[in-house]
């Protein structure tokens, strides 16, 4: 045996060796933690506060023992359905667009969530094998601040939040869609009960939107804050601050030649739900993870809840929200932005 790769077999055994702990140590978790109604799977389970699909649990582990950031990376943090699909698209032609042009652009081709990873669900060893992205290298995830990595919540990071109320409409349409055929139908009923409860993958939703509003309010430079709602209002203001955000502010000519509206256009619901990719396509996560394209585009509107959720269930959302975000300076929902 050669001595490079006698070297690559040892590495490779010890970092094995590494895994299987991490693999016994995530068994152990699930045993000992706490576990709810799942919305797409039977159980989630509450690990340090958040209720999570087991993969995601073994993830974050993995996540904590792997992942190496650059400074210049950026990450999109979002609760799940809060504008996640939209701000990828955005982030990643605003950061290319040098690169490609608005007839013929690499959106067209695939879907938003092929243009960058997330890292909530790309299984070892693909975690630690980022290092051929170009800076800055951009990455999507779900899990609150309180579950990062210190070495991602010292890079750049862009939250999106949303009215809670069009979150679980959202969420609710998303998860019956991608929920177990061994398990009956969730009902709007049990899924708005137990998203009150906090119960739901990366829930309890206020204490998520919290975790990553407070940390924006201590280092503003770090985190950049966005509301769905202010951005189906003014997308092209939230676009500016955006790319002065990620380091690549639009210049004079640019605002001269409708850059920033072309790139609102390029990434509205309307271009792309109507592309034969997000129509048709499918994107793999991981693995073994596959989804539509069709289900990241439903409606795309503010206020859809109220097609769904009484007078009554409106009010009780509201009341835990007011309760929640009291005193924090947040306001989520009607007139928030
Ligand atoms: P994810 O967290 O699973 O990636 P995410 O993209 O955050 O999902 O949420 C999907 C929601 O964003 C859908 O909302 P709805 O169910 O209320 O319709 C989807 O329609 C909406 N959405 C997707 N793309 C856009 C877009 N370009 N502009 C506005 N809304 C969008």
């Amino acid at each position: 045996m050669s001595i490079s790769t006698y070297l690559t077999t040892t590495l490779e055994s010890k970092q094995d060796a590494d895994y299987n702990k991490i693999c016994e140590e995530h068994k152990h978790l699930i045993e000992a933690v706490p576990k709810g109604n799942g919305w797409s799977v039977q159980h989630l389970y509450n690990y340090n506060g958040f209720w999570l699909h087991p993969n995601s649990i073994k993830n974050n582990l993995l996540l904590h023992a792997y992942f190496k950031s650059q400074p210049t990376d950026i990450f999109l943090a979002s609760f799940m359905k809060a504008g996640t699909t939209w701000l990828k698209a955005l982030m990643f032609s605003t950061i290319n667009r040098h690169r490609y042009s608005f007839s013929d652009h690499p959106l067209h081709h695939h879907g938003p969530h092929a243009s960058f990873p997330y890292i909530d669900i790309e299984t070892y060893p693909a975690i630690s094998d980022f290092t051929h992205l170009p800076a800055p290298r951009m990455f999507a995830t779900h899990y609150p601040r309180t579950l990062l990595p210190p070495c991602i919540t010292s890079c750049k990071i862009v939250y999106v939040c949303r009215d809670p109320k069009d979150v679980l409409v959202s969420k609710w349409h998303f998860m019956s869609n991608h929920r177990s055929k061994d398990l009956p139908p969730l009902s709007l009923d049990e899924a708005f009960e137990l998203f009150c409860q906090g119960i739901s993958d990366y829930g309890p939703f206020w204490e998520h939107v919290l975790s990553y509003w407070r940390a924006s309010l201590e280092t503003p430079d770090k985190i950049l804050f966005l509301k769905y709602e202010e951005m189906k209002k003014q997308p092209e203001v939230v676009l500016r601050k955006l790319a002065v955000f990620m380091g690549k502010p639009f210049t004079a000519e640019e605002l001269e030649k409708s850059v920033v509206e072309k790139i609102v256009e390029l990434c509205s619901f309307e271009t792309l739900s109507n592309l034969e990719v997000n129509k048709k396509g499918v994107q793999k996560f991981g693995k073994f993870l596959e989804v539509e394209n069709r289900h990241y585009f439903r409606k795309g509107e503010i206020g859809d809840w109220k097609n769904h959720l009484s007078e009554e269930m409106k009010q009780r959302i509201d009341g835990i929200t007011n309760e929640k975000l009291k005193g924090s300076g947040l306001i989520l929902g009607v007139n928030s932005t």
